[in-house]
Parts: structure tokens; sequence; C-alpha cells
């Protein structure tokens, strides 16, 4: 018998428990674990610290603030995650497929792994509720960058430019910080920096892609029944976190900054990640 009517008929015996015998497809989920399924970290219920004395006015004061437990993605969502929904029906495709810094992008199985961009805040709201989750409030998304010790970084209180994808010698910016080697130029695929995650294990939340979140941009302290996290709302200025390729500035990659968007934004540097409960 040959190889390959040896692999079919295994395949066939499996049937019963494997959905798909195709090589290709088995291998394409393999190398992409953040593709159909994306992985998910816990963060537990409790107080955390929220905001900056040291950072800007959008940030002060710190205050407390208490959250119930969720789960949030562990990676940036990616181009072949959205691709899914795309395919489903449910998502509209990003407004560019060619950013001016690639010939191609979203689209091109090699780029299947790097985070999805130029999509708005309506177009990844859509995504994470088809996977039955919603963006991250702006403070679900500081506790899992920061813990819950005010740490002004996911991996600490000192920047530390390898840990994440910032603009660092391979960027072409002039305001490039040239002292480190981060590996990419532009986007980098999920997973390229576990030094850098969070207590919780969330990746890529100082760098890579800006990311949105659902709450409306309003002054501290954050409440959540204050409006902001109306979704209905007519009010269109979001907020966007974490900084991303784009930026050298320690301050601006801080697990506290603060960015203000118009919803209808997209962007080369701007992507989402989802949360949902347990
Ligand atoms: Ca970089
Ligand atoms: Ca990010």
């Amino acid at each position: 018998m040959s190889l390959t009517r040896k692999i079919i008929m295994v395949c066939l015996l499996m049937a019963g428990l494997l959905t798909a015998c195709n090589g290709s497809e088995v291998s394409s989920q393999k190398n992409s674990s953040a593709t159909n399924s994306p992985q998910m970290v816990l963060v537990p219920s409790g107080e955390f610290t929220m905001g900056s004395d040291s950072g800007g006015d959008s940030e002060k004061p710190v205050h407390k603030v208490y959250l119930d437990a969720f789960y949030i993605d562990k990676y940036e969502v990616t181009n072949g995650n959205y691709a899914e929904c795309v395919g489903a029906g449910k998502c509209t495709a990003p407004s560019e497929k060619k950013p001016f810094t690639r010939d191609s992008y979203y689209g091109n199985a090699e780029y299947n792994d790097y985070p999805v961009i130029y999509v708005d805040w309506t177009q990844a709201k859509t995504y994470c509720e088809w996977r039955g989750g919603r963006l991250p409030t702006e403070a679900e998304w500081e506790k899992a960058a920061r813990g819950t010790d005010g740490r002004t970084y996911p991996w600490g209180n000192e920047f530390d430019g390898p840990k994440g994808n910032f603009c660092d010698k391979n960027c072409t910016f002039d305001w490039a910080n040239k002292n480190y080697d981060d590996g990419y130029a532009y986007t980098a695929p999920f997973g390229s920096y576990p030094s850098g995650a969070s207590s919780y294990g969330a990746m890529d939340m100082a760098g890579n892609v800006w990311e949105w979140v659902s709450s409306e941009y309003k002054p501290y302290p954050y409440k959540a029944d204050d409006g902001r996290e109306d979704l209905t709302s007519i009010r269109h200025i979001k907020v966007t976190r974490g900084g991303s390729w784009s930026v050298s500035g320690s301050s601006s990659v801080s697990a506290p900054f603060r960015v203000r968007n118009s919803k209808y934004h997209r962007s080369i540097i701007l992507g989402f990640r989802c949360v949902r409960l347990p």
C-alpha cells in the first residue's frame, strides 16, 4: 500500500475524531494557533490601579477600579482570524489590503499571523460579537496590560525596547530609536515577544498595533455606568491603547496611556483584541 493510501486509510479510520484530514489544513492550524479559535487568558476579578500621576492629564487621577473576571485574547486579532468572519459574511474587509509599507497584507497568506489593521471601531466590535465576545472596556484593557501592582508596562516599570514591536532601528521614521533591534520595521506576527507578556500572559499590549477598546473617551475617574460604555451612543470619540510599531516614545506605549480616536478612523497602526465573560 502506498504512503498516500495509508494516510487516507488512517484518515478514514479517524474520521469520527477529526474534522479534517487534509495535510495542509492541519499544518495551517499548527502554524497559526491564533486562527480558528484564538487563545484567551483569564484576568481574575478584583481591584486594580488605573491611571498614572506621572503621565498626561488624561491619565489622572490614579484610582482603584473593581472588575469582574474576564477572558481577553492572548494576542491581537490577526488577518487570519478576521478573514474567517469576513468569509462567514458577518464582517466587512479592512479598508486597505495593500498598506503603503507592503505590496500586500490582508488576504496574503504570508501575513495571516500578523495583526489586522485598517478596521474601524464598528468593524472591531462586530468581529468580537461574531466570536461571542465584545471589545474590552478601557478598564479591562488596562488591567490585562498592567495587572494589580500598578506597573507602567506589561513587564514592569522600565521601558525595554526589545520586549515589543516599537519604532526601533528597523523603523523608517525620523523618530526611530536606533539603540535596539526588535526585528520588525512594521507589524510583527502574533507571539513574537513572549518576554513582553503581561502578568496574565497577554502579549503585544505594548506595541505592534494600537488597540480599540469599547469605551467612549471621557475624563477620569473611570465609571462604567456614566455613559462611556453606551455602545449605541451617537458620540463617536473612542479610546485606543498600547502604542504601536510606529512609536518610539516610552510614555506612549505605557499601559495607562490614552489616545482618543473617531470610531470611524482606520489606520495602518490600529487593530484590536476581544474579551468574553467566563
Ligand atoms: Ca519595530
Ligand atoms: Ca498592541
